[in-house]
């Protein structure tokens, strides 16, 4: 049976706004109070799904969530109609409503962590969605994000679902934006990589000094026993902490795997030596191979600010062919630096002969890049065959959501106008008519109330 390796994008919610919630994120800082685009937003990653997916991939689509999220401020102890809410939360703490209003759920690399039932011990997928405690506006995501996944792929006897882990900053868990699966085939056993920022119940590990470090050792552990991943198959790497002092607070900003193949810059790990053998040794049929950018072609800083790293490295024509394409931000054509390297390794004609540059400003100027938009899931045709909503992208739903988000989206929305109620009553309309495209049944609470 063949398999694939399925990328799931998350479609930009109506509320994408430019907050400057996420420490540590500089990209979010630097765009704070500007004026975003939703629909904009929403547009752009729809064409990278649609330019995947009419290059061969198979595509599919998470949802956005309810944005401003009413459960959560009456959680917090603020009662009357919704309208009365957003009015005294927005005169009470507008960072309150900011975080509450955050379509942050887009970057559904950080949406959970998912190992392929060709590894784990009872032949099931499993998934567990991150807690994302570092950040409160990205904390209030897993429990809609664990209904949908359920939704999705609901049937128990292919696929295992694990809630979210404890809400402790020790078990910190931004999922699969720290995790990358090797192989030698996406139907064959594979090694799971996890990294992690800091080991957080030891004292005086190393770690970040200044910008947090969102994912845990300990939180790495757990996902793989949850897993029930076997330890001659896992690998543990620490982050260097330096890099995340300079902004790297999700490992996919420094490195890219795929298949036999890690992308990687110099200073990504702390130890890349000890690590690659471990990869090595523990790869099933086969050996791994490491593409590592120096610092003096591409600075952590222009890493950083062009998001090489943050590119998606896809196979073309299946898994086998060596050649790797890589789906890179336009960012990364524009830094001339990070251009000339890229020019010279497709010149090279090794892992990677092609690189294909996307527009996605929009999710950028928050952090996030083609990466970040999407969750990798390994399926077989069956599993395709029995998803439990419609997800995956033909030319049928992608003009579908296309006119879903031009009726529905704002072309833009200021730091204020997520004050405005309206604002609430337009999303529940389009996350209404959204579930039915999706064919997703009542997956939000306003549709449960
Ligand atoms: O968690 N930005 C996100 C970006 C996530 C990127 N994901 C990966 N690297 N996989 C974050 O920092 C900014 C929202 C704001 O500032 O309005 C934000 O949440």
């Amino acid at each position: 049976m063949t398999y694939y390796e399925v990328n799931f994008d998350g479609l930009v919610g109506p509320t994408h706004n430019f907050a400057g919630l996420s420490y540590g994120n500089i990209a979010s800082d630097k765009s704070a109070k500007g004026t975003s685009s939703p629909k904009g937003a929403a547009l752009q990653g729809l064409e990278k799904m649609k330019a995947l997916s009419n290059m061969g991939m198979k595509q599919g689509v998470l949802p956005p969530q309810e944005r401003p999220h009413m459960p959560t401020l009456r959680g917090l102890g603020y009662s009357g109609s919704d309208r009365d809410i957003l009015h005294k939360v927005a005169e009470d703490n507008p960072a309150l409503l900011a975080g509450a209003c955050s379509a942050s759920c887009m970057w559904v690399a950080n949406a959970a962590t998912v190992s392929p039932r060709l590894d784990t011990h009872d032949g099931r997928t499993h998934f567990t969605p991150a807690n994302l405690i570092s950040m409160f506006h990205r904390s209030i995501e897993h429990p809609t994000t664990g209904r949908t996944l359920q939704t999705i792929f609901a049937d128990d006897s292919r696929f295992a679902h694990h809630p979210a882990l404890h809400n402790s900053p020790h078990f910190g868990d931004e999922g699969a934006a720290n995790h990358t699966r090797f192989c030698s085939d996406y139907g064959a056993p594979g090694v799971e990589f996890f990294v992690y920022g800091v080991e957080a119940l030891r004292k005086g590990a190393p770690g970040p000094k200044n910008f947090p470090a969102r994912q845990t050792l300990e939180a790495c552990r757990a996902v793989a026993r949850l897993h029930g991943l076997s330890d001659d198959r896992v690998v543990y790497a620490q982050q260097n902490p330096d890099v995340i002092d300079q902004g790297v607070f999700h490992n996919d900003v420094i490195s890219v795997g795929n298949g036999r193949v890690l992308f990687h810059h110099e200073k990504a790990f702390l130890n890349t030596g000890a690590l690659r053998s471990e990869l090595n040794s523990k790869l099933p049929g086969g050996d791994m191979i490491f593409v590592e950018v120096p610092d003096n072609r591409v600075s952590v800083e222009d890493a950083v600010q062009s998001y090489l790293f943050n590119s998606q490295l896809i196979s073309l024509g299946g898994y086998g062919s060596n050649a790797m394409t890589l789906v890179a931000p336009i960012e990364c054509q524009e830094n001339p630096r990070v251009k000339s390297y890229l020019d010279d390794l497709v010149a090279q004609e090794g892992a990677i002969n092609n690189v294909q540059f996307f527009n996605l400003r929009q999710s950028m100027k928050n952090g996030g890049g083609p990466a970040c938009l999407r969750l990798r899931i390994v399926l077989n045709e069956d599993d395709l065959n029995n998803l439990g909503a419609r997800v995956i992208l033909d030319d049928s739903l992608y003009a579908d959501l296309k006119d879903w988000v031009s009726r529905n989206y704002r072309d833009e929305l200021g730091p204020e106008d997520i004050h405005d109620p309206a604002l609430l009553y337009e999303v529940r309309a389009a996350l209404e008519e959204l579930t039915s495209i999706l064919k997703l049944g009542k997956l939000y609470e306003f549709q449960r109330a």
